[in-house]
């Protein structure tokens, strides 16, 4: 049987077209990474703008149902009436906490987001993650943006500080000492590139 190999230039012509392939798909995944981190950022600042619209108008942000500058993770009580600013009557009485659309539901009662947008996930379109707002452990507001890959994280890091370090600045890592990138721009194995994490946007100037 005559069977012949590759000679050395097929070989070498393929291991082209290969290398060529590989780089287009890297490339294709660094242009989607791209452009869906810039719609992340842009709807983390559209967060942060309603809800400086929202203290423009009322005098207090959306969530804060007790008026004491702090959002609350409670039960709301929606009536058009109580979005003046005035705290008595906002907090529904004994209602659990832990509910993470109250700021939405706010924004949404004052036409400030669509029906669409009601839920904290709708709101993020950059085809990962989902926002509420809240406050974090030591009583400070933030935007909670959850399921972040790394990449974002150290973009929005990036934009927003100035500089790439998510123990401090606006931009924090959400979880103290296992999901926090350094100045190199490197994710721990909690938030490597190909998971995700929690960002905490503290917004609250
Ligand atoms: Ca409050
Ligand atoms: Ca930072």
């Amino acid at each position: 049987m005559n069977r012949k190999g590759f000679t050395l230039v097929e070989m070498a012509v393929v291991l082209v077209i290969i290398g060529i392939i590989l780089g287009m798909v890297v490339k294709g995944r660094e242009l989607v990474q791209g452009a869906k981190t810039k719609s992340f950022i842009v709807d983390v600042k559209n967060l942060e703008n309603m809800q400086y619209t929202f203290y423009d108008r009322f005098g207090r942000f959306a969530g804060d149902c007790d008026n004491d500058g702090l959002v609350d993770e409670k039960e709301l009580n929606l009536a058009q009436t109580s979005l003046d600013g005035t705290p008595t009557g906002l907090c529904t009485a004994g209602t659990a906490q832990d509910d993470p659309d109250a700021a939405f539901s706010e924004l949404k009662a004052v036409d400030m987001l669509s029906d669409e947008s009601n839920s904290a996930h709708s709101t993020m379109k950059g085809g990962f993650g989902f926002a509420y707002f809240a406050q974090d452990a030591e009583g400070k507001n933030v935007i909670v943006l959850r399921n972040v890959p790394c990449y974002a994280a150290v973009s929005l890091d990036t934009a927003i500080d100035k500089t790439l370090d998510g123990t401090k600045g606006k931009i924090k890592a959400g979880t103290a000492g296992n999901s926090a990138w350094t100045a190199e721009g490197l994710c721990d194995a909690n938030l490597t590139d190909g998971t995700v994490g929690t960002v905490l946007y503290y917004y609250d100037r």
